[in-house]
């Protein structure tokens, strides 16, 4: 018995010391160290030992069986060692090869003409206000002076989320919000993404974007609404511009008018961008509502105040000559990457 162990040792370790992968030291475990293993058969046939070799052997086979599992575990590290160095070996990185390249992208057009508003506009001392898509329609109409059977109220004109709370339809309510929270003097636009139930076709989205700008302090005159917004189309569309005013009507200001911009891209005689008219329209604007200012907690005896807004699309289009604004809103990179 002791001879058949000590063969079984040496033909094992013979064999392990012979094989060079993992896979076959697995194999040479099982055969000897397994369940049916060679070794294992020698512990479970004990029965028919004498009482005085029973310890013997048993105790040889477990030195064996130790011996055996040690010496596989060493070349089992072995192994794992030299395949994580050929790997090393044959897996590195070429620091000095050519990155690939990135392709930079560009502003959308309406973020660049929001951004470029923006910039104006703090230059001449306002802030940058936002608020809630989803407002309230005390915020979006009723605080406006924009009363219940007004048709800009309408189902057909404004999405509804419940009967009191909308998609705002303006960003006005956002300048509701300030006057409400804050003291004049008040000065600030209001950019941002407005909604309207409109059909979608080459200058109507449901979802377009809007800047609203509001002034409010003592002694505020429609000579500062004239000559801010002046100074806001030179600088916008170029010193050249001239700008004039034509009567209007919105709930939220009184008086109220609507301004056009001699057209930038023929200076006057008439092209294909102003459509022969040598004006463009550019904004809405106005003096605010005395009702506005009161609903908003602002006492009209002692302040005054002017508002105005346009859509950014329809100065993006005329600006980048766009004709068609789902241009805008498809993105399509090789459209967009041209600007
Ligand atoms: C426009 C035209 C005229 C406007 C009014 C107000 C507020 F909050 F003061 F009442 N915000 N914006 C306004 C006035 C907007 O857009 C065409």
């Amino acid at each position: 018995m002791k001879e058949k162990i000590a063969k079984i040792k040496e033909n094992s370790i013979k064999e392990i010391n012979q094989c060079n992968d993992e896979k076959a030291l697995n194999e040479i475990r099982v055969k000897y160290l397994g369940k049916k293993g060679e070794l294992t058969a020698i512990l479970r046939g004990m029965g028919s030992l004498t009482a005085e070799e029973r310890p013997i052997i048993g105790g040889l086979v477990n030195e064996v069986r130790d011996e055996l599992e040690a010496f596989i575990q060493k070349k089992e590290k072995e192994f794992k060692r030299k395949e994580l160095e050929t790997r090393l070996k044959t897996e590195n990185i070429d620091v000095t090869e050519p990155s690939k390249k990135v392709t930079l992208g560009s502003l959308h057009p309406i973020t660049q003409i929001i951004e470029e508003v923006e910039e104006i506009f703090l230059g001449m001392g306002y802030q940058i206000a936002d608020g809630p898509e989803v407002e309230k329609a005390i915020y979006n109409f009723d605080k406006l002076n924009t009363p219940v059977d007004h048709p800009a109220r309408d189902l057909q004109d404004t999405f509804y989320i419940t009967d009191d709370i909308v998609l705002r339809s303006q960003t006005s309510p956002v300048q509701a919000r300030v006057m409400e929270k804050q003291k004049p003097p008040i000065k600030i636009i209001c950019p941002g993404t407005v909604y309207r139930s409109d059909s979608v076709d080459a200058t109507h989205s449901p979802v377009f974007h809007q800047i609203e700008g509001l002034v409010v302090d003592k002694n505020i005159a429609m000579t500062d609404l004239k000559g801010t917004l002046e100074m806001f189309a030179k600088k916008c569309l170029g010193e050249n511009t001239k700008i004039r005013f034509r009567p209007h009507h919105f709930p939220f200001t009184e008086p109220s008018a609507e301004a056009d911009v001699s057209c930038f891209v023929c200076g006057g005689k008439g092209c294909r961008v102003c459509k022969g008219e040598g004006w463009i329209e550019l904004l809405g604007c106005g003096m605010v509502h005395p009702n506005v200012l009161t609903y908003c907690g602002i006492d009209p005896e002692e302040y005054s105040g002017f508002a105005f807004g346009f859509g950014v699309e329809r100065i993006a289009m005329a600006k980048f000559g766009i004709e068609d604004m789902r241009l805008l809103f498809e993105n399509d990179v090789r459209f967009l990457k041209q600007f």
